[in-house]
């Protein structure tokens, strides 16, 4: 958590007069959203007007919650998004951990004059003027909840706000599953609960959203779903074809990999996508215990991550880089 001095520092800049913008990462996610929009509801109800804006477009699944339509898509609305960045007083990046990771809006609000505050779960962060750190935590809602305590603002936590940073939990904790889920985590989401938000509700919003196009593109992930290593280490796939034959929408192959990963015996899964629009293989990692996806990741496939949860980009093809990583999933006893 931040210092009482830097809170205060920090709360200098959540007055009316300060002009506030709130920013995640590439290809939201639950959590970037959740947490983003969790953060923007209460500092509206503290009399603020943050505005949220995220690079790219993110899934449907994630439209229902209150205000993500009005979030700035830069993607879309370029010119409103650097604006916005250029005459903030204060910058909230949440869920990333480098400026890098967030395109074009990174090189806007390194320009900008704009104080920079990161609240973020994930290893190694940059330097920022205030960091609020912690990768022992499953998810950055749970953060913004911290952090909102701490700040003296947890009146200011209504029914949107809960259900924003519900859901983020909810998604980045794989429905409290994962292992970094503590005691903690259940506090933090029974306390929301009291503040409002509704878990069937999200539940239902955030898992039952398969369209055939999904389906059908899982079952061809599946039919081609091999294991290696001993049934350690399971295989997913598709190819660019495919996606396009099933019309495939931002969020489709969302949780493919977790298939792989819930064979009994397996430690690690990894699901590797061609590009829709460029020429590199786009790689999803998730392990259990203590099987470090993120070292791996970072070692040979151009990514990172958390320990149990990596990403990586990949410049073969498709079954090349299935090879290599066959080969270095063998050659780190994997
Ligand atoms: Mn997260």
């Amino acid at each position: 958590m931040f210092t009482e001095e830097e809170l205060s520092r920090i709360k200098e800049y959540l007055k009316p007069s300060k002009k506030i913008v709130i920013i995640t990462h590439h290809n939201p996610d639950g959590d970037a959203i959740g947490s983003s929009l969790g953060l923007a509801h209460a500092l509206v109800a503290a009399g603020l007007s943050p505005e949220v804006i995220v690079p790219n477009d993110f899934p449907k699944f994630l439209k229902w919650m209150p205000n993500a339509k009005k979030i700035t898509i830069a993607e879309y609305k370029r010119r409103k998004a650097s604006e916005l960045i250029k005459e903030a007083d204060v910058i909230f990046c949440l869920d990333f951990n480098t400026m890098a990771r967030i395109g074009i809006l990174g090189d806007w609000a390194e320009r900008s004059r704009a104080i920079k505050v990161l609240i973020d779960h994930h290893q190694m962060p940059d330097a920022f003027d205030f960091v609020y750190s912690d990768t022992t935590i499953p998810a950055t809602a749970q953060l913004i909840f911290n952090f909102l305590q701490a700040a003296g603002y947890r009146q200011f936590i209504g029914t949107d706000a809960a259900q924003c940073l519900y859901t983020g939990i909810m998604t980045d904790t794989g429905g409290f599953r994962f292992r970094s889920t503590s005691a903690e985590t259940h506090r933090t989401v029974a306390d929301l609960i009291d503040l409002g938000a509704d878990p069937a509700f999200i539940s239902s919003s955030i898992l039952d959203t398969n369209t055939v196009g999904r389906l059908k593109l899982l079952s061809i992930v599946l039919g081609r779903l091999q294991v290696v290593c001993d049934g350690r280490v399971a295989i997913l796939s598709l190819t660019r074809d495919e996606l396009k034959e099933y019309g495939f929408q931002k969020g489709d192959t969302e949780g493919f990999v977790n298939y792989g990963l819930s064979i009994m015996g397996a430690r690690v899964a990894a699901f590797f996508m061609e590009d829709l629009y460029e020429d590199f293989i786009k790689i999803s990692f998730r392990s259990k215990g203590d099987t470090d996806v993120n070292q791996f990741a970072r070692k040979y496939f151009n990514g990172g991550g958390h320990i149990n949860a990596a990403g990586g980009k990949y410049y073969k093809g498709l079954s090349e880089t299935v090879e290599d990583f066959i080969h270095y999933a063998e050659q780190e006893g994997l």
